[in-house]
């Protein structure tokens, strides 16, 4: 039987291409209240500072020199090596895995460079910037499009799919996140459950450090290469 692998991976594997983390210091939550940027209640209360947190973060993405590193390299030429086997799930919305070369991804938290239309669920590239006052380019009506990431409170993409995996895969390997957030920190113990390996590649022990079977400590660049080779 070939081995089918669910790969988790978090902020931690884009911190070394130059993108922040969340909580680490210098991390994201440090400059912004995540009740002020990061719920549905914030888009509502404040539209403007919350596209304005994100419209930041798109140019930040867009900048020439934030490039794919050997960790995002090391999973897919995994991928190319296991054709059908490896099913990569990501917390982050950067694209970092897809211009890497990954092609088997999920994106349960949603992508930074496409737009939702509130109205119909459309999903739209964004080019520029959002703002409250930009028609939505399917419906029409001003304000429309919210930036299609999953917000505290809502429920992530994909997640039949998701679980569908981790019961079925024999290794559960996760990359660079904290596992401080639900319903990704529980993925270790739903697959642990299912009889997989589980396998922790982050700089320190994570919350959900105990609940894996093997760890490997330090940056993705050098420990997810090692790992796959
Ligand atoms: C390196 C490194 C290097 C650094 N190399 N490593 C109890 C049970 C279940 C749910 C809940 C619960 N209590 C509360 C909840 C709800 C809530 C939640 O989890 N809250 C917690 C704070 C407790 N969850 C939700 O609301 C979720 N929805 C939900 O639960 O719906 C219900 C439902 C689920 C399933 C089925 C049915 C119903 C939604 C959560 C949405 C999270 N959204 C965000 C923002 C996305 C948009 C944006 O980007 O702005 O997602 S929050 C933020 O955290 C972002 C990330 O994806 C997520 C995880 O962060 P991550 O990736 O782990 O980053 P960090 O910074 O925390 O950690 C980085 C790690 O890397 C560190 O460990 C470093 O050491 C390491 N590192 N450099 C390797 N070079």
């Amino acid at each position: 039987m070939q081995e089918k692998i669910v790969i988790l991976t978090g902020a931690g594997i884009s911190a070394e291409s130059g993108i922040r983390t969340f909580r680490d210091s210098g991390g994201l939550w440090e400059n912004h209240r995540l009740e002020d940027v990061a719920t549905p209640q914030a888009f509502q209360r404040d539209p403007h500072g919350v596209q304005r947190f994100y419209n930041q973060r798109r140019a930040q993405l867009r900048d020439p020199a934030i490039q794919p590193n050997a960790a995002h390299r090391a999973l897919a030429e995994l991928e190319r090596a296991l054709p059908g086997q490896v099913l990569l799930v990501t917390q982050n919305v950067d694209d970092l895995h897809e211009r890497a070369g990954s092609h088997n991804v999920i994106h349960m938290h949603g992508e930074l460079l496409k737009a939702r239309c509130r109205a119909t669920d459309a999903l739209v590239p964004v080019d520029g910037e959002l703002s409250p006052e930009l028609a939505c380019p399917v419906c029409g009506v001003p304000g429309c499009l919210r930036p299609h990431v999953v917000w505290f409170g809502e429920v992530p993409l994909e997640m039949d799919r998701i679980f569908d995996a981790l019961a079925g895969c024999q290794r559960f390997i996760s990359i660079g996140t904290s596992g401080n957030v639900y319903p990704a920190a529980g993925f270790v113990a739903e697959a642990r459950g299912h009889g997989a390996h589980t396998v922790e590649l982050n700089l320190e022990p994570s919350e959900q450090a105990t609940a894996f079977a093997e760890h490997r400590h330090g940056p993705a660049s050098q420990r997810v290469p090692e790992y796959v080779a």
